[in-house]
This record gives C-alpha cells, sequence and structure tokens, in this order.
C-alpha cells in the first residue's frame, strides 16, 4: 500500500481538475475519516485522468462514471474561477493542514495524525524531537519521509525485480515471483514496491508453522543481498520493509512489500495485488451481482442464502473473470 495516489502526469488535460479532486479525497480521508467520500473523488478523479481532452463544463462531466451532480458543480466552480471555496477554507485551518501532512507519513493513519496535532505537534521537526510518541513503523516512515514521497521509475523497479528474482532464485529455484501493484499495471512510475512469491510447497491445508519459514529465508537472503535495509513488520505472509538497489549508494530509499500466497491461491493474490483497488472493488460488487464472493484468497459460489461454497479451481487470472462472466482486462487495462 502506498500513501499518495496521484492521478496523472502533466500532460493530462485535466490535470489541475484531478489534483483538487485528489486534494479533496485526502481531506476526506485523513480528516474527515470519510472513506466513502475519499473514494468517490478518487473514483472521479481517475475518470477524468483518463480523458483525452479538456472537459468543459460540469454537466459534460456528469456524463461520465462516478461523477454526480455535487462533483459537477464543483468543477464547473473550478472551470469558471480557478480555485474551490470548500478546499480554500479547509487549508485557512492549520489542523486540517497539519493532520494532512502527518497522515503522509508511512505508519500514521487519520487517527494518530489528530492525535498528535492535538498533543501540539506542528511539523515534521517537532515530531524528530519526540520519537517516543512513535512506533518502529512511525519511526522508519518518518526517517524516509523525504524518499518515500518520491515516485519509483520503472527502470529501477526493474533493476530490483532482476536482482529479487536472481537472489530469490538462488536460495530456492522453486520460488514464483511476481511484482504486482502499478508496476505490473504498466506505470511508468509507482508509489512503492509489491512484491508477491508463492513456492509449490506451499499450499493451504498444510501444517501452517512449519511453513513460516518460507518468507523469513526470502527476506534473509535479500538483507544479504543488500537490498532489503529496514524491516517495518515481518509475519509469516506479510514483509514490510524498505529497499534499496545495492549499486545506487546514493539512492533513495523505497517501501518494499512482500506478500507470500499458497501455491493454489496464487491467481486470486496476484489479481487481488495487482489492483487498482478501484477495479478490485468494481470486480468483486460484479462478482456479488453474479453470486459469488472474491478475495485476495478464493473465488467461492455463493449458495442463495448467501452461504460461500469450496473454493472455484483457478489456474489462471482469465479463469476468475470467466467464472464470474467479467470481461477480461489485461493488467494495463485495470487502472481504473
Ligand atoms: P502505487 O503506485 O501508489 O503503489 O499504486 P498501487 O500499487 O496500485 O497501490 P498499492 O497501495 O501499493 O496497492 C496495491 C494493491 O495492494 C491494491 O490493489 C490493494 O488491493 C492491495 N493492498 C494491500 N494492502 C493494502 C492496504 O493496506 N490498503 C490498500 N488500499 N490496498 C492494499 O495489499
Ligand atoms: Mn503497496
Ligand atoms: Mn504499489
Amino acid at each position: 500500500m502506498s500513501k499518495r495516489k496521484g492521478t496523472g502526469d502533466s500532460e493530462n488535460p485535466n490535470h489541475d481538475l484531478c489534483e483538487f479532486l485528489t486534494e479533496l479525497a485526502d481531506y476526506e480521508r485523513n480528516v474527515s475519516k470519510n472513506i466513502y467520500k475519499y473514494n468517490a473523488y478518487r473514483k472521479a478523479a481517475s475518470t477524468l485522468s483518463k480523458l483525452p481532452e479538456r472537459v468543459k463544463s460540469g454537466a459534460e462531466a456528469k456524463k461520465l462514471p462516478g461523477i454526480g451532480e455535487k462533483i459537477a458543480k464543483k468543477l464547473d466552480e473550478f472551470l469558471k474561477t480557478g480555485k474551490l471555496q470548500k478546499l480554500e477554507e479547509i487549508k485557512k485551518d492549520e489542523g486540517n493542514v497539519v493532520i494532512s501532512q502527518l497522515a503522509r507519513i508511512s505508519g500514521i493513519g487519520p487517527s494518530k495524525a489528530k492525535e498528535l496535532f492535538d498533543s501540539g505537534i506542528k511539523t515534521l521537526d517537532d515530531l524528530r524531537k519526540h520519537p517516543d510518541k512513535l512506533t518502529h513503523h512511525q519511526k522508519l516512515g518518518l526517517k524516509y519521509f523525504e524518499d518515500f514521497e518520491k515516485k519509483i521509475p520503472r527502470k529501477e523497479i526493474e533493476e530490483i525485480e532482476k536482482i529479487l528474482k536472481e537472489s530469490i532464485n538462488e536460495l530456492d529455484e522453486k520460488y514464483v515471483i511476481t511484482i504486482c501493484g502499478s508496476y505490473r499495471r504498466g506505470k511508468e512510475e509507482s508509489g512503492d514496491i509489491d512484491v508477491l512469491i508463492t513456492h509449490p510447497n506451499y499450499t493451504s491445508g498444510k501444517d501452517s508453522k512449519k511453513q513460516s519459514q518460507f518468507l523469513k529465508s526470502v527476506v534473509q537472503c535479500l538483507e544479504k543481498r543488500k537490498l532489503i535495509t529496514d524491516t517495518i513488520s515481518l509475519g509469516g505472509t506479510k514483509f514490510m520493509g524498505v529497499c534499496r538497489l545495492p549499486s545506487d549508494k546514493k539512492g533513495p530509499f523505497r517501501r518494499l512489500d512482500i506478500r507470500l500466497a499458497t501455491f493454489d491461491q496464487y491467481y486470486c493474490a496476484v489479481l487481488y495485488f495487482t489492483g487498482s483497488d478501484i477495479f478490485n472493488k468494481e470486480m468483486r460488487a460484479h462478482a456479488l451481482d453474479k453470486k459469488y464472493t472474491l478475495n485476495e484468497y478464493t473465488l467461492k459460489r455463493l449458495t442463495p442464502e448467501g452461504v460461500p461454497g469450496d473454493a472455484e479451481p483457478i489456474t489462471c487470472e482469465e479463469d476468475i473473470f470467466k467464472i464470474i462472466e467479467f470481461p477480461y482486462k489485461t493488467p494495463e487495462e485495470r487502472n481504473e
């Protein structure tokens, strides 16, 4: 998971509109804690970021998916005046500004950000003087704040992918490794690196204690190769940490997530971790319409009473689309 969800580059003719929608989204998530509105603004920004031409009016935008009356009105106001009164008001309040800033730190959510503000923290420097207020994760988030805000160029992830695959397969050639997230969706830059791994001997239903070594040995191996520099957290199936290209001692530190999926559930996991999260929501909703329940582990048929049955056998991502009769989309087409 990465924190800043950009909406298009400078080539996007609706760049400024996407930007204010994203600012509103961040405000709803970080300050109001209204996830519903957060998602609505993000969906609208995502729709506009894919338009090849500049939007002329709110009325025109309203015909597009995810743009209703209220957002259309805001678009009109911005198109007419070049700004948004609501956003101006939000920015006048110091609490809003500080809480939004603090919530950008990895490991700090809206509640923690508010708690810190209420305890008198106004800036990152204030926070640096009070490490006692922070967890291990939050300390690393603060330490690498500037680096984690930087986008990761595709070229760099390609290099990291090579090192990952070489080192992990040296450990055991049977590991299967896929970098998911925005990278798999073909993006030119990413907020973090989302790695998914599995191994044929790691399957659901086996003794999970014995299996908890799989991820640990992978992490150890990558530490030895000087790719992993810090661990935020390490469980049996999920690693969160920090990495840097060993060849680039001056380069930025990057957020790295590694997930271990069981071999039989690999494709549901690949689908889930490829995202985007908006696309995942749409696909899960479609599955429900077709009386199936889909998550990062399995796809299961629902009885008329809504009780999930056995996991459907899945041999590739396409199977999942086919079973729920959802037109297949390549990863590049999932940038919703
Ligand atoms: P990015 O370039 O900003 O990193 O874009 P991304 O790669 O699409 O986003 P991400 O936040 O790294 O999430 C990638 C996938 O991981 C999403 O599809 C989502 O389903 C899944 N995911 C997690 N953990 C979390 C989480 O804590 N929050 C969210 N929103 N998604 C998560 O694995
Ligand atoms: Mn991630
Ligand atoms: Mn990501």
